[in-house]
């Protein structure tokens, strides 16, 4: 059977599928348009109960789609209360690439560098750069950690009127998509 596994525990072999599947969706177009999509969705997607739910189902298409190109591949998942440090082999060249160049940001490590040539920035939301920008610690010093996990698991109800991401103080949704005291949780992991 098929299972999604922490990305600690894939073999060298697994990663390398993994990315293959993914810069074959990129080649053919159908990585940007997932990417078209999480964005034409920002506003119902997010700030509000449909957050988990619709992220489920995006995940679940993007996964079929990686399998559409290699059967064997699930979508790994990385556990960052763990693996949590810039030296973390998730960023290995082999795998992510690594940080960022001070300069602008750009990555210029591993399948996912700008200068490979097979990961090109088609659709961005702001300002358009063209490339992978990453800037480890620099809007926020730390990941969120395992007890912030634990404290937002134990919150209920699911989600508080009015179902938002400024007001509702008190629910789950809120809690984990990291708005309430934020940037935390979910938003932490972005910046
Ligand atoms: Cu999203």
């Amino acid at each position: 059977m098929l299972c999604r596994k922490n990305q600690t525990t894939l073999t060298g072999q697994e990663k390398s599928r993994f990315v293959a599947a993914v810069l074959a969706l990129k080649a053919n177009g159908t990585y940007d348009q997932y990417v078209q999509d999480h964005m034409n969705f920002m506003q119902a997607a997010h700030r509000g109960p449909a957050f988990f739910p619709w992220h489920r189902e995006f995940l679940r298409r993007f996964e079929l789609a990686l399998q559409a190109i290699d059967a064997s591949v699930t979508l790994p998942y990385w556990d960052w209360t763990v693996a949590n440090s810039p030296t973390s082999a998730i960023w290995d060249p082999s795998f992510m690439g690594g940080n960022g160049r001070p300069s602008d940001g750009q990555v210029t490590t591993g399948p996912f560098a700008f200068s490979t040539g097979n990961w090109p920035l088609n659709v961005e939301s702001g300002p358009a750069f063209g490339f992978l920008r990453r800037r480890f610690g620099v809007s926020s010093s730390a990941l969120p950690t395992a007890s912030d996990v634990t404290a937002a698991l134990a919150v209920t109800p699911y989600d508080v009127t009015p179902f938002d991401a400024g007001f509702s103080t008190a629910g789950f949704r809120n809690r984990a998509e990291g708005w309430f005291s934020g940037p935390q949780l979910h938003n932490l992991v972005h910046v």
